[in-house]
């Protein structure tokens, strides 16, 4: 066979173009592709729900590929064997209920069974808005990585979804950005977003899957995000945690969209 440059080309557009066509609308964006972020991707699809995770850098992974200080294993904790045995990543027991996994594994493994399940996943793009129709978080507003890098003067587009996922970890930048342009109050105790307290991993793994949930109509947080707009402590390198809230926002949006 004789390869033409111009139909590698055409194939790439056209296929990304309907990719994203397809992905202007729909039920759940999730912002940020870490470990919780992929976790939530993987349930909501596997529900059912149409979903489009959107991811700032090059790779999805977050925090979970350097595991800590750059030595590539990840630890999680018992109550989240369950998530590792369905999407069959491998691990082994480390002493009294931990285990030890590879995190390119983890990474991959979590990547691999959310598009498979069926979520859409866009790297390279930052969500840098929501849009906010009467009192309620309705899409987002996405503009390419490069553009913000590079702080280009270009407008971006936006989508429509019936729920957004803040899983931007230790920075929930999606509710920064709503609570400061918007001024609004949060449907949590403080009505403000906190902001993370220091390290306490028995503390900061204990409360993650409570902190985990709608904030504000329209938007739900997940992972770290959900620490610490709860004012909630930092765990460190255990990521049972994580896909544990991933778990557990497909879970609330899964039971809202039901009701609905
Ligand atoms: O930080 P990250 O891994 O979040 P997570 O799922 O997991 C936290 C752990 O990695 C670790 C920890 C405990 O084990 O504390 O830190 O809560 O992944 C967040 C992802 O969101 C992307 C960012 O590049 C990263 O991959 N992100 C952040 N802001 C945006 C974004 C944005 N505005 N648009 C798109 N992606």
């Amino acid at each position: 066979m004789q390869l033409q440059e111009t139909v590698i080309a055409r194939a790439i557009i056209e296929r990304y173009t309907a990719k994203l066509l397809d992905n202007l609308e729909g039920d759940v964006a999730i912002v940020g592709g870490g470990p919780s972020g992929l976790a939530a991707a993987y349930y909501l699809a596997k529900a059912g729900l149409k979903t489009a995770l959107f991811e700032r850098k090059l790779s999805v992974g977050g925090g979970m590929w350097g595991g800590a200080m750059m030595m590539n294993e990840i630890v999680f904790q018992d109550e989240a064997k369950p998530v590792f045995d369905e999407i069959g990543i491998a691990y082994e027991p480390f002493g009294d209920g931990y285990y030890t996994a590879s995190s390119v594994e983890a990474v991959t493994g979590l990547a691999y069974a959310a598009v498979r399940a069926g979520a859409a996943i866009f790297n390279l793009v930052s969500a840098e808005d929501v849009v906010l129709i009467n009192d309620r978080v309705a899409g987002l507003v996405l503009n390419w990585t490069a553009v913000e890098l590079a702080h280009l003067h270009v407008d971006p587009i936006a989508t429509r979804h019936k729920y957004v996922v803040d899983s931007t970890g230790h920075d929930f930048s999606v509710v920064n950005t709503l609570t400061r342009k918007a001024g609004v109050s949060l449907n949590i105790d403080s009505n403000r977003a906190l902001g993370e307290k220091p390290m306490w991993a028995d503390k900061g793994e204990g409360e993650i899957v409570n902190n985990t949930r709608e904030v504000y109509p329209g938007l739900y947080v997940t992972g770290m995000a959900a620490n610490a707009v709860h004012g909630g402590y930092r765990m460190g390198p255990i990521f049972g945690g994580m896909v544990l809230s991933g778990r557990r926002v497909a879970q609330l949006i899964i039971e809202n969209h039901n009701k609905r």
